[in-house]
């Protein structure tokens, strides 16, 4: 009868849209050969928006999907994300975009060698009325208090805004997308506590070019740092924590794990979610 139209949906077969991602993350010659830092900032793009006092924003409706938010400047780029993640949705047409992007995430963070994120499904696809004003995510241009301002009106607290940081280990900057140009680290694709290190030991510079302004190693010119990120060293208050991140890999990503695994259930009512505890995904 009417039955298997409407059968809920086990974690096994969660398990199968998160090897499915993994599968498809190796992309030789795009960047640094994976798509995981790109999936892994859509993740953190759909759910950043979040504000706690309207309760608006945040990971639940995928409100990315419609041409006003897509289009903010901050989520220039996230195309390449979005359109990786359509081939998955045509393989498991059931899943919720909301859900999909939120296990991107993890599965990026998990298949680079990071910790494991809690992850539970219950996200619904949401409408334009549901899209969030721009000017949400984050400015690189800017310095400590504008970080703060953005992290609190999501409910992090100063360690959070440290450890979600770090995930910029992943990645780079594109210069047709932010305009900020280079990796951060010398391993891209690898999820490590490379980027606090970097920050505290390597000499920063400023990079003469005609981009945006942004720091460059000394030493090889090859790496960068945004202003936001230098932020996180000249501020008293996040400066030893970076210390903390920089000796100590497992507080990193004990941390991360746990401030990641909140952030991508931000703006989800709890009742909506289909587990009374997120699960672990098991690493591909
Ligand atoms: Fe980030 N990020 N991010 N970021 N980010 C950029 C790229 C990545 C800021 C600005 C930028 C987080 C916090 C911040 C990733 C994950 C996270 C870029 C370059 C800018 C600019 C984009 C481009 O040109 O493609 C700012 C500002 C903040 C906070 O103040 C947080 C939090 C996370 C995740 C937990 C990842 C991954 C990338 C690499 C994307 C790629 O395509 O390689």
């Amino acid at each position: 009868g009417a039955v298997s139209a409407t059968t809920e949906k086990t974690k096994e077969d969660y398990q199968k849209v998160y090897n499915a991602i993994a599968e498809g993350l190796d992309k030789e010659g795009y960047d640094d050969g994976s798509l995981a830092p790109v999936v892994l900032r859509l993740a953190w793009h759909s759910s950043g928006t979040y504000d706690k006092e309207t309760k608006t924003g945040g990971s639940n409706y995928a409100t990315m999907r419609f041409p006003a938010e897509g289009g903010h400047g901050a989520n220039a780029g996230l195309i390449v994300a979005r359109d990786y993640m359509e081939t998955i949705k045509k393989q498991f047409p059931w899943i919720s975009y909301g859900d999909l992007w939120t296990l991107g995430g993890v599965v990026a963070v998990q298949e680079t060698g990071g910790p494991t994120i809690p992850w539970r499904p219950g996200r619904i696809d949401g409408f334009e009325i549901n899209q969030t004003p721009d000017g949400r995510l984050p400015d690189a241009s800017q310095g400590a208090k504008h970080i703060r301002d953005i992290f609190y009106r999501m409910g992090f607290n100063d360690r959070d805004i440290v450890a979600l940081s770090g995930a910029h280990a992943l990645g780079r900057g594109h210069t047709d997308r932010s305009g900020y140009d280079g990796p951060w680290t010398f391993s891209p694709v690898s999820f490590s506590n490379s980027f606090y290190d970097l920050l505290l030991n390597d000499a920063w510079q400023w990079r003469k070019w005609k981009g945006p302004a942004q720091y460059e190693d000394k030493k090889t010119k090859s790496l960068m740092m945004l202003p936001t990120d230098m932020a996180l060293i000249t501020d008293p208050k996040f400066k030893p924590i970076v210390q903390e991140y920089a000796k100590d890999e497992e507080a990193f990503f004990r941390d991360f794990a746990k401030a990641f695994g909140t952030m991508i259930e931000l703006g989800v009512p709890v009742e909506q979610f289909k587990t009374k505890e997120p699960w672990n995904m098991d690493t591909a």
